[in-house]
């Protein structure tokens, strides 16, 4: 049995969480906060969420632990049989992650935990999204998913990250990065998935409780 480590606010505990739902596969959740526990570190040598604890040892860093789900639970498939066609989905699922959601995360201190990001960074986060935003554009299919006509693990990344980065943009800059892009309406489609339902209610619950936490 997976056991799944992490809090539901987070974007890259809720990716794993939607792959593991989405294939039906069993697994229980822990309740960990970031940090710099030696309890942590010692699974998560980065202090990073999620990871998870199997049988075996414990695996961090969210694409991998859906490539090890992948395998482990080949029923559901969230890849598809062709490897270029799984290269392409993982080409997409790189384009969100280290081109769009890692460069707008500079921008959460300020958007989302009360702190500052000075002006440079906020040039900086512009230029590259103003690039790679294009860029991500030319790769998506939206038709209806974000790879093309099936649900697949870019789906479960492309609807945990486009929220943050809307909503990053949308406080700093004034103006949704993503906006011309049908992310929005994607993200309503996904959102009628009970998995996404799931994970929406678990993240509002979380919220809750960090706040009564003052976390
Ligand atoms: N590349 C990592 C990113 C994970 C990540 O950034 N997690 C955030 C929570 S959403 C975190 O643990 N941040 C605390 C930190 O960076 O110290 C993954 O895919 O799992």
């Amino acid at each position: 049995m997976i056991t799944l480590c992490g809090f539901a606010l987070s974007n890259y505990y809720n990716k794993v969480k939607l792959a593991l739902l989405e294939k039906s596969a069993p697994f229980e959740e822990k309740l960990v906060w970031t940090g710099r526990s030696p309890e942590l570190l010692m699974h998560s040598p980065l202090g990073k969420v999620p990871y998870i604890e199997t049988p075996e040892g414990s695996l961090c860093e969210s694409q991998v632990i859906l490539d090890y789900i992948e395998n482990l639970y080949p029923e559901h498939p969230l890849l598809p049989a062709s490897p270029f066609a799984t290269a392409k989905l993982r080409e997409l699922i790189t384009f969100i992650e280290l081109h769009l959601e890692l460069p707008t995360r500079e921008l959460y201190a300020e958007a989302f935990f009360g702190g500052k990001v000075t002006d440079e960074v906020k040039a900086k986060v512009e230029k590259q999204l103003t690039r790679n935003i294009p860029a991500f554009a030319s790769l998506a299919k939206f038709d209806p998913f974000v790879g093309g006509k099936e649900f697949t693990m870019a789906d479960c990344a492309a609807v945990v990250h486009f929220p943050l980065v809307s909503m990053a943009t949308k406080i700093i800059y004034g103006r949704d990065f993503l906006a011309d892009l049908p992310t929005r309406d994607y993200v309503k489609m996904m959102s009628e998935r009970p998995s996404v339902q799931k994970v929406n209610a678990d993240r509002k619950a979380n919220q809750e409780l960090m706040a009564s936490k003052g976390k």
